[in-house]
């Protein structure tokens, strides 16, 4: 593998297989040259050495166009068309920003492992001359999220109705290229990719993870990593829970003081934080330029003691309650009954709509176990018609099911049992679902009883738990079509750092993505298991924390090293 394409500086090679002492010809005569009885002869010795090490250094057998994760709609693998990717390939795009955009992302993607120079340019017909093409093509009848790749010996062209599609299309392309593509820096390796074509699209148009930064508050740049998460599973929404008792996460100019006081503690009596406005705004633009909407979520009318804190007037005795850093739920509320409560209200969510380019507002409204009743389903028609004001489309928790509908509102149903006839009530009065079950799709549950951080009032969910079930047929008396889609949601009141955070994502994470995205035809457990199983290698490489999961056959290589937390005796065991 001493290739003429290695960069200077290249670190060791990562993918020759590991000496096997069993497998060497020259210690074991019946593997391949056979040796005289007696002593071998130099020039048998020769041999055998250049036999071991034509074996060494032969090139890997690509990734099986198969095994890609969430698994694509249709794939035709043609090993005649194997193809690697060579030191000047060029990546060129549709004269287009957000293609060429695409193509810079995925030239930055390819880089630090390759340490190829990966020029990026733009033209009319792009065409793969050897490189990598991406190609908009309206006419290609692929949908708004849908791409077709094609992999044959003179290179690879992504095609795609939209830039969406082509970032799709690249995020494929990035799994079928070996483990290695994670390194952060520049490894020399085969960088070969399994010929065929694979069309693809997506079954639901909602597919997202949830973040709580209001229990413990995350720093931008762990956000970010999320969101990179999200990217390669093709997920394609981002809900911030921004506002809980514990803190509030979010700048608000007209109630400073939410931040200024609000937004000082968090669970435990860490110090907290906040995002100002140009940090909210950076990952808003993070996540777009890799095809993720964020979706705010302002709690409403629960959830508000951090609120309370800092401005008393909201509370319904108008006294401020102290602090909380605890992790109990449902004593807090905004005064219903005060009409300073919705001046708060219309302020705060006008500043977040204006920051969200999204079309998405999340009101919360779980919880709130002391407003009761025809107060409850007031309070949230008054504030799902500030939400229709601002122009945006409401999100809730399922909670708010009682209340009136109003155009295009979006219930988050997160019960534990799919017979929820008010929720299918509303259904029938309009509106649509996204898909969070408890005991699925919940990410802060444990996955076995001894993981060392976690809840697990849903159950435990271990990989197979969060695979094993329906998103189109889950809820009862609710059809397919008015599932939106699905999301996984993590609360972090026991969650304190991102490795915590991706001990608890991965490998479920995808698992939850592939029911969002992939067609019901292809679920099966035992297919997921393998391609999943791929998938440590990639994180081990890129420096990500999961969780070995007993129940995925991750493969038996050096390249996986244990990832432990540091509260954690052991996450292979069950
Ligand atoms: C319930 S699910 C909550 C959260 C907690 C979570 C812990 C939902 C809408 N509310 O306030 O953090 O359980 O699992």
């Amino acid at each position: 593998m001493t290739d003429a394409n290695t960069p200077p500086g290249v670190a060791a090679v990562s993918t020759i297989p590991a000496f096997d002492p069993a497998a060497d010809p020259v210690a074991a005569p019946t593997a391949g040259v056979p040796l005289p009885a007696r002593e071998p002869d130099a020039a048998t010795l020769a041999r055998a050495a250049e036999r071991t090490a034509a074996e060494l250094l032969a090139p890997p057998a690509p990734q099986r166009l198969t095994d890609v994760v969430p698994a694509p709609q249709q794939v035709r693998p043609d090993p005649t068309e194997d193809w690697v990717l060579p030191a000047e390939a060029v990546i060129v795009a549709s004269a287009d920003p957000a293609a060429l955009a695409v193509a810079t992302h995925l030239a930055e993607l390819l880089r630090p492992a390759t340490g190829y120079p990966l020029p990026v340019t733009d033209t009319a017909t792009p065409d793969p001359a050897d490189g990598i093409a991406l190609v908009l093509d309206e006419t290609a009848d692929l949908g708004a999220e849908g791409y077709r790749l094609d992999i044959k010996t003179n290179g690879v062209r992504v095609t795609a109705g939209t830039a969406t599609g082509l970032f799709y299309g690249v995020q494929t392309l990035r799994q079928l290229l070996p483990p290695a593509i994670e390194s952060p820096t520049p490894v020399t390796a085969h960088w070969a990719l399994p010929g065929g074509t694979i069309t693809d699209a997506p079954r639901f148009p909602y597919r997202g993870a949830m973040l709580d930064v209001a229990r413990h508050f995350f720093a931008v740049e762990d956000v970010l990593r999320v969101i990179e998460h999200l990217a390669r599973y093709k997920l394609n929404h981002l809900h911030l829970h921004l506002t809980d008792d514990q803190g509030w996460r979010i700048a608000v100019d007209s109630w400073p003081k939410l931040t200024g006081v609000g937004a000082t503690t968090e669970v435990g009596g860490g110090p907290g934080g906040h995002y100002t406005k140009a940090d909210y705004r950076r990952i808003v633009s993070y996540a777009a330029a890799r095809h993720i909407t964020v979706v705010p979520e302002i709690d409403l009318p629960g959830h508000t003691n951090s609120a309370l804190v800092a401005y008393p007037e909201l509370a319904p005795d108008k006294i401020a309650p102290p602090p909380y850093t605890g992790t109990e739920v449902g004593f807090s509320y905004v005064d219903p009954a005060d009409e300073r409560t919705y001046d708060f209200i219309a302020d705060v969510l006008g500043e977040v709509a204006a920051l969200t380019p999204g079309p998405w507002l999340h009101i919360g409204g779980d919880e709130a176990f002391k407003v009761k009743g025809e107060v409850y389903t007031g309070f949230v028609e008054r504030a799902q018609r500030i939400v229709a004001g601002l122009g945006k489309t409401v999100v809730g928790w399922h909670q708010l099911a009682p209340a009136g509908h109003l155009d295009g509102r979006v219930l988050q149903w997160w019960g534990t049992n799919g017979e929820d006839p008010t929720t299918a009530d509303a259904v029938r009065r309009g509106a649509r679902l996204i898909l969070s079950p408890g005991n699925h799709a919940y990410l802060d549950m444990k996955y076995a009883p001894d993981t060392p951080i976690g809840h697990d009032w849903a159950g435990l969910i271990d990989v197979r738990k969060a695979y094993d079930w329906d998103p189109g047929t889950h809820l009862t008396d609710v059809p397919t079509e008015a599932v939106l889609g699905v999301e996984a949601p993590l609360w972090t009141e026991s969650v304190t750092s991102l490795a915590d955070i991706e001990l608890l994502l991965l490998p479920r994470l995808p698992a939850i993505a592939e029911l969002g995205w992939s067609p019901r035809d292809t679920h099966d457990w035992n297919g997921f298991r393998d391609r999943l199983a791929t998938h440590g290698p990639r994180w081990a490489t890129a420096g990500t924390t999961f969780h070995r999961a007993p129940e995925i056959p991750w493969p038996a290589t050096p390249t996986i090293p244990e990832q432990r937390h540091p509260n954690q005796a052991d996450t292979t065991t069950s």
